[in-house]
C-alpha cells in the first residue's frame, strides 16, 4: 500500500493534472476531489483484479436487486478499508490541510429512504469484505432522497443534488448500455411447428446506461461493484405502433425516458402507487437481468442449463419482483425454452426478502397498468397464476377462499397484481429480517404459503457493518477496544464479547465513559452549529433517529417530553437527571400527520428550550436533514437509544443495532430486532416496556378504546389537551390538534396511549439507572460487548450458507 510520501505525490498530481489547480489555490472541495482521485486509482486497480479473478474462476455470484442503496459518503470508508486513513491524515496535515474538513465536502449518496436502503449498503460492504462474488443492481437516481429544511418548525423538501459537482467514484460504462421495452402490444403467432409464439411489439424503447460504483471490502482484497442504471432516450420511434393508431404510446418514450431515473420516491413503508414507480422497477430489473445474461452467455453460450448454478438474484423487497416474469419472458419468448424448463430455472434463481408487514407497504399494481406498460408480462403473470392455482387446488381441493387469498391477482374491487404473492411463488427462498418478523410473516402474512412450501419461508436477522458503524464513526472507542482486545474485531465482531470482562473494571469504565463524553461534546458543538441550541454534554443524550412514521411513535416520545415539562412546571424540584432529547427524521412529503409530528417536535422544542424554568433539566433538539453522515455523528454520542415502535410493526430496525454497538442503552418495545438485542445484552441492560404482539392483538380484538386511557390518566389527558391550545403555537390554536385527534377520535391505530404508562415507568427506571454512574457505565459497555451477532457479516454468512450457496473467491494482491 501507499506510504505517506507516495500518497502526497498522488494527491498533488491529481490537484495539478486532474483538477488543473495547485496547492495554493485549492479549496477543500478540490482537495476532496484530489484525495478521492488518488484513492480511486487504488480502487480501480483492485476492481480490475477482482473482475479478472471472478471471470477466470467462472464464479457463482449473488446479484442484489434493490431499488435503494443508501451509501452515504465513500471517501472515509474507502480509506479505512484500504488501511490508509492514518496515512492520509498525516499526509494532509503535512500539506496544511485538515482531513476532516476534506471529508465534509463529500455529499451523501442518499439513494434510499431508510433502513432498507442502508441495509443493502451494509450487505454489499460485507460481501466484498468476505471475498464473495457479488454485484448490487439499482437505479442511478439523479436526485436522491430530498434535502430537509426546517422553516418555522415545518419540514420543507428541497432537491438533493449529489452529483452537481461530479462524483469521484462512479464510472460510466457506455459499452454495457442495455435497451428495454415498454408499452405496445403483443402479437400471437403460430410457429412452423404449429406452436403458439408471442411477440411483444413495444411502444417505446429506453436505454439503461450503467454507472459503476466500486465497493471496497475491508482490507482492500476484493472490490465488487454496485451497478446503477440511468435512463436515457434511445431515440427510437415505433412506426408500427404509430401507424396502428398508438400516437401517444409511440411518442411517450421521449418524454418519459429520462424521467425514469430522475428521482427516488420519497416514500418509506407506503405504496407509491404511481405508474412511474412501476416503470422504475421494471427498468432497473430488466436492465440488470440483461446484463447478467450477457455475462452468462459470454461464458456459457446458449446453454441455459447452468444458469441457476451461476446466478442467484436476491429481491430486496418486492420492488424488483417484476424481474420474475421478465426472466420467464426471456426464457420462453426469446430462448424458446418450454414453460416448465423456464420455470425450473427461474424459481432456482430468485430469492426474496420481505421487509414489512404493513399492509399499505405491500405492493400491488393495477392489472390495467401492467396491461398498458408491460402487456407481455401480465400474460406471463396470468400463466404463472393459472398453474399455481392448480397447485392450490391439489393441496386444498375445492377451497375457493384459499384460492382467492393466494392468487397473484386480487379480484375484489379493481383487479390488482399482488407483488408479494408473485415473489413468494417465484422464489426458492423467502426471508424475513428478524426472528419475530419472520415468525409473523409465516403466521400472519403467508401462512398458507408456509404450508404449501414447507421450509421456503425462513429468517435472516439483519445486521450492520461495524466498519462504518463503529470503526470509522467512533475512532476513539475503536482505538480503546483495539488496545484492549486486539484489532481484528471489525472482521469478527463476536470478539467484542471479550470486553464484557472489563464491564466492572473502574479504569475501563472511566475510559469508556470519557470517550462517550468527548463524543457528546462533539455532537453538542454540531448541534450548536446546526440549530443554535446550546446543550449541556453532561445531560443524558437521548436519541431517536429514523424515518418519521406513526408506527415508530416519535409522538409517544413527545408525549413523555411534554409530561416531563409539566412535572417540572408543577414541581421545580422534580427529581430527574438533565436530559437532551434529540430527534432526526424525514417525513414522506405527502404524509401530513408525519409532518405535523415534526412541526410539533420543533414547536415544543422552541417553548421548552426558551423556558428558563425548565431548560436546565430538559432540552429538545430536532436536527434537520437526517442522513447517513449525520447519523455517523449522532450515534457515537448517544446515551439512550429510543426504539419504541408498536410491537409487530417494525420488521427489524438497524439503528437499534448501531446505537447499542456504540454503547447506547435501548429503551424499547418487544419489536423487531429489539427482542434479539435484549436476548444478547440481557434484561438488566435494556429498558423494555409496552404491550407485546400478543397483548396488542388481544387489545384490538376486544375493541381497543383509547379514550379509556385518556380518562384514566390525568397527566396523559393534560398533555393531550395541551395540543389543542396555542401554548406551543402562539396565535395558531389547534395547529397541533390533528395529532391529538389521531390518538383519540382517530382510534390510535398504533396504540400510543396503551403503552404510555409503561413507557413513563421505563423512563423513570432509566433516569434512576443513569444516576448510578458505575451501573450505567457497565450497561453501556455490555451493550457494545454483546453486539457481535449484529454484524452484517453474520447476516451475509446466513444468506450464503442457507440461501445463496456461494463460495468465497480471494483475489491475489
Ligand atoms: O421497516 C423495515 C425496517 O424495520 C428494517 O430494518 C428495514 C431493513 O430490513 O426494512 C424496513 N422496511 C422498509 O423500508 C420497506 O419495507
Amino acid at each position: 500500500m501507499l506510504d505517506k510520501n507516495v500518497f502526497k505525490q498522488a494527491v498533488i498530481k491529481h490537484l495539478h493534472s486532474t483538477l488543473g489547480t495547485d496547492e495554493n489555490k485549492a479549496d477543500n472541495h478540490a482537495w476532496f476531489k484530489a484525495v478521492s482521485a488518488a484513492i480511486q486509482e487504488l480502487v480501480l486497480e483492485r476492481l480490475r483484479s477482482t473482475q479478472k479473478t471472478h471471470y477466470l474462476n467462472d464464479t457463482r455470484a449473488v446479484h442484489y436487486f434493490s431499488a435503494e442503496f443508501l451509501m452515504g459518503r465513500l471517501l472515509s470508508n474507502n480509506m479505512q478499508n484500504f488501511g490508509l486513513f492514518e496515512t492520509a491524515d498525516t499526509a494532509l496535515q503535512e500539506l496544511g490541510v485538515s482531513l476532516s474538513d476534506v471529508l465534509e465536502e463529500e455529499p451523501d449518496m442518499a439513494l434510499g429512504n431508510g433502513g432498507l436502503g442502508r441495509l443493502a449498503a451494509c450487505f454489499i460492504d460485507s460481501l466484498a469484505t468476505m471475498d464473495l462474488p457479488a454485484i448490487g443492481y439499482g437505479i442511478h437516481y439523479e436526485h436522491g432522497l430530498f434535502r430537509q429544511e426546517i422553516k418555522n418548525g415545518g419540514q420543507i423538501e428541497r432537491p438533493d443534488s449529489w452529483r452537481d459537482y461530479g462524483n469521484p467514484w462512479e464510472i460510466c460504462r457506455p459499452e454495457s448500455i442495455q435497451e428495454i421495452s415498454l408499452y405496445g402490444y403483443v402479437e400471437t403467432k403460430y410457429g412452423d411447428d404449429g406452436k403458439i409464439q408471442k411477440e411483444w411489439h413495444p411502444g417505446s424503447i429506453v436505454q439503461g446506461v450503467p454507472w459503476d460504483i466500486p465497493v471496497v471490502g475491508y482490507g482492500g482484497g476484493t472490490v465488487n461493484v454496485l451497478r446503477l442504471w440511468q435512463s436515457k432516450s434511445s431515440g427510437y420511434f415505433n412506426w408500427d405502433v404509430f401507424n396502428a393508431g398508438g400516437y401517444v404510446d409511440a411518442q411517450r418514450e421521449n418524454i418519459q425516458a429520462e424521467t425514469i431515473s430522475k428521482v427516488l420516491y420519497p416514500n418509506d413503508e407506503t405504496e407509491a402507487g404511481k405508474e412511474l414507480r412501476l416503470i422504475q422497477q421494471y427498468f432497473f430489473s430488466a436492465c440488470s437481468l440483461k446484463d447478467i445474461i450477457r455475462r452468462y452467455k459470454r461464458a456459457h453460450g446458449d446453454d441455459w442449463s447452468r444458469f441457476a448454478e451461476q446466478v442467484v438474484v436476491q429481491l430486496n423487497d418486492t420492488h424488483p419482483a417484476i424481474a420474475i416474469p421478465e426472466l420467464m419472458r426471456i426464457l420462453v419468448d426469446r430462448a424458446e425454452l418450454d414453460w416448465d424448463s423456464a420455470w425450473a430455472i427461474s424459481t432456482k434463481t430468485f430469492a426474496y426478502t420481505n421487509h414489512t408487514l404493513l399492509p399499505e407497504a405491500l405492493e400491488k399494481w393495477p392489472v390495467r397498468m401492467l396491461e398498458k406498460i408491460l402487456p407481455r408480462h401480465i400474460e406471463i403473470i396470468y400463466e404463472i397464476n393459472h398453474r399455481f392455482m392448480q397447485e392450490v387446488e391439489n393441496k386444498w381441493p375445492g377451497d375457493n377462499k384459499i384460492k382467492a387469498k393466494l392468487s397473484i391477482i386480487e379480484e375484489a374491487g379493481e383487479k390488482m397484481v399482488r407483488m408479494g404473492n408473485l415473489s413468494v411463488i417465484g422464489s426458492f427462498a423467502v426471508n424475513g429480517v428478524a426472528e419475530i418478523h419472520s415468525k409473523l410473516v409465516k403466521q400472519n402474512l403467508f401462512p398458507e404459503f408456509d404450508q404449501l412450501y414447507p421450509g421456503k419461508l425462513t429468517n435472516v436477522t439483519n445486521g450492520v457493518t461495524p466498519r462504518r458503524w463503529l470503526k470509522a464513526c467512533n475512532p476513539l472507542l475503536s482505538d480503546l477496544i483495539s488496545k484492549k482486545i486486539g484489532s481484528d474485531w471489525p472482521l469478527q465482531l463476536d470478539k467484542l464479547d471479550a470486553i464484557s470482562a472489563l464491564a466492572d473494571n473502574k479504569t475501563f469504565q472511566n475510559q469508556f465513559m470519557k470517550i462517550k463524553q468527548k463524543n457528546k461534546q462533539i455532537l453538542a458543538d454540531e448541534i450548536l452549529k446546526l440549530t443554535g441550541i446550546k446543550v449541556d454534554p453532561k445531560a443524558i443524550f437521548d436519541i431517536q433517529i429514523k424515518r418519521l412514521h406513526e408506527y415508530k411513535r416519535q409522538h409517544l416520545n413527545l408525549l413523555h417530553i411534554m409530561a416531563l415539562y409539566r412535572r417540572l412546571l408543577e414541581d421545580p424540584n422534580y427529581d430527574m437527571h438533565p436530559r437532551v432529547f434529540i430527534f432526526g427524521a424525514k417525513a414522506a412529503p405527502g404524509y401530513t400527520l408525519a409532518k405535523t409530528i415534526i412541526y410539533a417536535i420543533n414547536k415544543i422544542a422552541d417553548k421548552i428550550n426558551n423556558d428558563s424554568r425548565v431548560n436546565k433539566k430538559i432540552k429538545v433538539v430536532f436536527l434537520p436533514n437526517y442522513r447517513v453522515s449525520l447519523a455517523e455523528k449522532m450515534i457515537p454520542a448517544a446515551d439512550v437509544s429510543q426504539q419504541i415502535s408498536t410491537a409487530g410493526k417494525e420488521a427489524s430496525g438497524t439503528g437499534n443495532m448501531k446505537l447499542a454497538l456504540n454503547g447506547a442503552v435501548t429503551i424499547g418495545t418487544l419489536d423487531g430486532a429489539n427482542i434479539e438485542i435484549a436476548e444478547e445484552v440481557g434484561e438488566d441492560n435494556i429498558f423494555i416496556f409496552g404491550n407485546t404482539v400478543e397483548e396488542i392483538t388481544a387489545l384490538q380484538s376486544k375493541g381497543y378504546k383509547p379514550y379509556d386511557y385518556y380518562y384514566k390518566n390525568s397527566e396523559l389527558k393534560a398533555v393531550l389537551d395541551w395540543l389543542d391550545s396555542d401554548y406551543f403555537t402562539p396565535g395558531r390554536p389547534g395547529a397541533l390538534s390533528s395529532l391529538k385527534d389521531s390518538m383519540l377520535k382517530g382510534g390510535d391505530p398504533y396504540l400510543v396511549l396503551a403503552d404510555y404508562d409503561s413507557y413513563c415507568e421505563a423512563n423513570i427506571a432509566l433516569d434512576e439507572a443513569y444516576g448510578d454512574s458505575a451501573k450505567w457505565a457497565k450497561m453501556a459497555i455490555l451493550n457494545t460487548a454483546k453486539m457481535g451477532k449484529f454484524t452484517s457479516d453474520r447476516s451475509v454468512k446466513d444468506y450464503v450458507e442457507r440461501i445463496w450457496k456461494l463460495d468465497p473467491c480471494t483475489v491475489d494482491k
